[in-house]
């Protein structure tokens, strides 16, 4: 089983600007993290991080007929984009959706998220180990 993990706007800067809230680890440090997690439960993992949406749309569309699930930040765009939510809807690919803090307890305009509708399974307020928790609900659904 493949899952691709996406990463969206600004997630590159993990570990450098404002700690309090995503925590000090790097990008990189997540992805060695979710790599060795992939290790332990036995699935394929490939990496995506970008700052554009369509690049996102397009990485979403690429997965088709080649990752069995998506874990999915998609950092602010979570609450604006239309177009994620239908390009996991038109892939059909089981999709959860993370985000590391909890959108739901800050600024109003987080409250919304587009993609949700579309995604198995929204994980929130964890941090990293979010996806970690994300790739197991992936992968216990195809058992
Ligand atoms: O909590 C999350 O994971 C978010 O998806 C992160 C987004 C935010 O817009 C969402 O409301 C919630 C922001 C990602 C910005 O990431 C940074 C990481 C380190 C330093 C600065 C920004």
């Amino acid at each position: 089983m493949k899952i691709l993990i996406i990463n969206g706007p600004n997630l590159n800067m993990l570990g450098i600007r404002e700690p309090a809230i995503y925590g000090s680890n790097t990008y990189q440090d997540l992805c060695d993290m979710i790599e060795a997690h992939a290790k332990e439960i036995g699935v394929d993992v490939e990496f995506f991080q970008s700052n554009h949406e369509g690049a996102l749309v397009d990485a979403i569309q690429a997965a088709f007929g080649d990752a069995q699930g998506i874990v999915i930040n998609p950092g602010a765009y979570t609450h604006t984009s239309v177009a994620l939510l239908d390009a996991v809807k038109t892939v059909g690919i089981p999709t959860v959706e993370v985000h590391i803090s909890d959108p739901d307890t800050r600024e109003d305009f987080r409250r919304i998220s587009y993609i949700r509708e579309g995604c198995v399974a929204t994980v929130k307020g964890k941090g990293l180990p979010g996806y970690l928790e994300a790739m197991d609900l992936l992968a216990n659904m195809r058992k």
